[in-house]
Order: C-alpha cells, then sequence, then structure tokens
C-alpha cells in the first residue's frame, strides 16, 4: 500500500490506496451486436493497446487494424487511446471496438488479460474516476442511474445528477454550514462575550435558511428517488371482487386470468408500469379466504405477504360489501377500491374519507384516472421535473443534517454555549459529505461500486 494525495474537491485528504494496476472488461451488454467495445484502464493500457493492433496509438484517434493474440487474429476493428487524466477514469484508457459477438470479446478480452491486465470489478471503471476526482460519489452514483433509467424524466434527473447540479446544491449548502461553523468556532474563543457575538451574527437566520434550503432539495431529491426506485402496489381482497381486472386496467394488457370463479389467481403476478412516468410494479394476489385448498392457501398466505412488503395496498371489494375497512390489508399505506359501479350505480371517483376510497369500475373504466392520480398522491409523487436522481442514502444523510440544522436552531434558542452548536454544525456538515463522498467509511464505496455491472 503507498499512501498518496487525491486531488480531489473539497480539501483531498490523505486516502490509502493500493498503486494502480491495470482493469480490463468487456462494456458492452452480453449477448450479440454489431460492436462490441472492450476497455482497459490503467498504466499497461497502452503498451497492451499497441501490442494487440502492432501500431502507435496516438491520443484519442481511432486507429483501424487486426486484433492479433501472439500473431493469430482475433477480430478486426478499431482501437482509441484516451491519456490520462483526461478519460473518464482518470488514468490512460485504450477502447478497442470490434465485431460485437460473445466469443471474439472473450477472446479479446483473455488477450488483454494475458498482457498484464485483471478483470475489472464491477463498477471498477467508475470507482476509479471517483478516486481520481473525476466525479464525486453522487455524480458516479448517477452514471448507474442513467444506464438504467426506466424513463425519460429518470435519465433526465439522473443526467442532471450526472452533470453535477445536485452535488452543487449540497455543496452550496456545505459551504454556508462551515462558514457559520467558523464565525460559532470564533465565537467560543470570546467565552464573555459569546451570547451576544452569536446573536449579532444572525446566526439563528442564516442556520433556518440552511434548514429551508435543505428541506426544499430533500423534497426534489424525493421525487428523483421516487422516478429512480419506483414503488410496489399490491392488490388485496376477497375471490372474485375484480383485482386481476384491476391489474390488467391499470397496465392495459391482459395480463392475469379473469374469470367469474373465485379462487382464478393464486401466483402472485407482477406487472411492471410507469403512471406519468412513475415506475411501479403491480402485484396481483389470490383473493383472501379460508380455504381447504392447499394450493390455493398458500395463494393466500403470500398475497398477505405482499402486502406486508408492499409500498401501497389497494384494496378491492365490492361495492355491495359492507362498508368497514379491509382488516386483512395491513400495510403502511392503503387506498380503498370500491369496484364494479356499473352494477351498483353508485358514482365513479374519490369519497371522502380515512382511508381514501375511490369507487370504480374495470368494466367500463370509470373512476380509473382518480385512482391513478390517487395512487401518485399517496406516495407524494408530483411528476416535478427539476427532480434529481437521488438515492435512499442521499435522503438519509440529508436528514440527518437537517436534524443537525434544527437542533441548532433550539440550541440557540436556549442561549446554549457554542461548543454544542458548533458540534451541530459539525454533524450536519459530515451528513453532507456523506453524499458527496467527501467524507465516506470505504464499505460504504465497496457497497456502492460493487451494486453497478462489470465493465462500468
Ligand atoms: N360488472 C362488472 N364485473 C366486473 C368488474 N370487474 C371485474 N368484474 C368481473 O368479476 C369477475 C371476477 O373478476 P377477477 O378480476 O377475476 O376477480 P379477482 O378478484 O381477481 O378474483 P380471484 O382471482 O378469484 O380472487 C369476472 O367475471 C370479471 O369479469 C366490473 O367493474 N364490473
Ligand atoms: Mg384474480
Amino acid at each position: 500500500m503507498v499512501c498518496h494525495e487525491e486531488g480531489r474537491r473539497g480539501g483531498g485528504g490523505w486516502r490509502l490506496t493500493a498503486p494502480p494496476d491495470t482493469v480490463a472488461a468487456v462494456a458492452t451488454p452480453p449477448g450479440q451486436g454489431g460492436v462490441g467495445i472492450v476497455r482497459i484502464s490503467g498504466p499497461l493500457a497502452l503498451p497492451i493497446g499497441e501490442r494487440l493492433i502492432s501500431k502507435p496509438l496516438p491520443p484519442r484517434a481511432a486507429v483501424h487494424g487486426r486484433f492479433r493474440r501472439d500473431g493469430a487474429p482475433i477480430d478486426e476493428g478499431l482501437a482509441l487511446f484516451f491519456p490520462g487524466p483526461h478519460s473518464f477514469t482518470g488514468e490512460d484508457v485504450v477502447e478497442l471496438h470490434g465485431h460485437g459477438g460473445p466469443v471474439v470479446m472473450q477472446m479479446l478480452l483473455d488477450a488483454i488479460l494475458a498482457g498484464g491486465a485483471r478483470l475489472a470489478l464491477p463498477g471498477e471503471f467508475t470507482e476509479r474516476a471517483f478516486l481520481n476526482g473525476k466525479l464525486d460519489l453522487a455524480q458516479a452514483e448517477a452514471v448507474a442511474d442513467l444506464i438504467a433509467s426506466a424513463s425519460v424524466a429518470a435519465a433526465k434527473g439522473a443526467l442532471r445528477s450526472l452533470t453535477g447540479q445536485f452535488s452543487q446544491a449540497i455543496r452550496r449548502i456545505d459551504e454556508d454550514i462551515l462558514e457559520l461553523r467558523v464565525f460559532v468556532e470564533a465565537a467560543i474563543d470570546f467565552p464573555e462575550e459569546e451570547v451576544d457575538f452569536l446573536k449579532q451574527g444572525q446566526v439563528r437566520t442564516r442556520v433556518e435558511a440552511l434548514v429551508e434550503a435543505l428541506a426544499n432539495l430533500k423534497k426534489s431529491s424525493r421525487q428523483g428517488v421516487l422516478l429512480n426506485k419506483g414503488i410496489s402496489v399490491a392488490i388485496i381482497g376477497p375471490p372474485n371482487v375484480g383485482k386481476s381486472s384491476l391489474l390488467n386496467r391499470l397496465s392495459g394488457e391482459e395480463a392475469a386470468i379473469v374469470t367469474d370463479i373465485p379462487g382464478t389467481t393464486r401466483d402472485l403476478l407482477k406487472v411492471d408500469l410507469t403512471l406519468d412516468g412513475l415506475p411501479i410494479r403491480l402485484v396481483d394476489t389470490a383473493g383472501l379466504r379460508r380455504t381447504q385448498d392447499p394450493i390455493e392457501a398458500e395463494g393466500v398466505r403470500r398475497a398477505r405477504a405482499e402486502a406486508g412488503l408492499a409500498d401501497l395496498v389497494l384494496a378491492v371489494r365490492e361495492t355491495a360489501a359492507a362498508n368497514r375497512p379491509d382488516s386483512d390489508a395491513a400495510a403502511a399505506q392503503t387506498i380503498v377500491v370500491e369496484n364494479k359501479i356499473d352494477l351498483s350505480g353508485a358514482p365513479a371517483g374519490l369519497v371522502a374519507g380515512q382511508p381514501p376510497t375511490v369507487c370504480i369500475s374495470c368494466r367500463t373504466g370509470a373512476g380509473i384516472a382518480d385512482l391513478a392520480a390517487l395512487i401518485k398522491k399517496q406516495v407524494g409523487f408530483t411528476g416535478d421535473c427539476a427532480a434529481f436522481s437521488a438515492r435512499h442514502r442521499h435522503l438519509e444523510s440529508m436528514q440527518g443534517a437537517l436534524r443537525a440544522l434544527r437542533s441548532a436552531v433550539e440550541r440557540l434558542d436556549a442561549d446554549a454555549p457554542g461548543e454544542v452548536i458548533a458540534e451541530d454544525l459539525r454533524i450536519a456538515h459530515q451528513a453532507l459529505g456523506e453524499i458527496t463522498g467527501e467524507v465516506t467509511a470505504d464499505d460504504l464505496l465497496g457497497s456502492i461500486f460493487r451494486s453497478f455491472c462489470i465493465g462500468k
């Protein structure tokens, strides 16, 4: 292990890292394609690339040639050399563009590994980019989010985070916190006038402004989390009330079998859909009832388990049913759905009360739009276009910082000593630093980057 200074924003600091070795991986998805790309990063990237194509590789130019291993041709294609530090990883990077077949790609990769590189770990290219100060942690995560985005809104949010807008918003708040910390710590040095000093500096007003800014940022980040991760919605209720019909209605396809025989559905049936950009995993379940049939009983058990795991439960019943909340739906959030209003004649749409209730008809489609709107409202999805791609981790850090800032306000009100206020500000600063990676534990880095695919 050697110790070298990282040229990272936010003050750098010393970080223990292994000397950089050279890593390689296939960067394009597995399977057949017109073009497949193998990426090499590290000090051996250039010599390995030049040996494979038997030509010098000038910086940032596409060189055409034949890739050979020990003289035997493997493929024909392009090689590109991006010298560090102006490359994705910040190291020397060579890309070999060959024909996108799995065997060809593997042969090319084997030749590179034989040349002294090792197979990259999942996310290792992006991790190196982070360690070399090319991206901060939130931006690195946005790379994965952009690749994985399932909707245009999610992709736009990921791009906003990737280009650093989210990190900048965090940093602006963080810089203000630091400034206040310096001020408060200076006040500690004058114990006689400390309280006056803190009052005079309008510390309280400034901390409150930070609380507001951070709370707003957290709100738009929450939209990003919803856009990224989506929600799981379980459809629960007695047999034959129209649960499978509702799944088919909302997904717009005949995914589930619908019959007038109670107990039609037994397995869990999952369908992914998006509701105005909100990704939803909708789960149809077996009708809840006592049964002697062991298969159906297992279906009922799974239905209950699913209700416990879902972010939102749609508790379906027929309008004719007695008006009692469904005791089977024990999840965090429930919407009661009264189906078959074409038979009962009840008006479609929202009914005031708790839990919120919507009257619909899966047969005619009446009330379905109201239900969709209520689902979005219940999970707090606004379709806010200014959202950033964000993760639960970010929300938790923001929450931690908010808690500390609010505590600072309370302590200022109670004329608490400067030391404890400075400590609150320190905690808030630390929490925000975790988002951009200026303060991070190595195991956090590991868990973030290992969740990427190989080649990223
Ligand atoms: N009139 C009317 N019939 C409906 C409506 N929704 C569903 N049905 C009928 O109700 C019956 C049961 O529908 P399903 O969707 O299979 O009900 P389910 O809750 O999934 O039933 P299980 O899987 O057995 O628990 C079928 O005959 C549907 O055509 C509706 O809005 N109006
Ligand atoms: Mg069903």
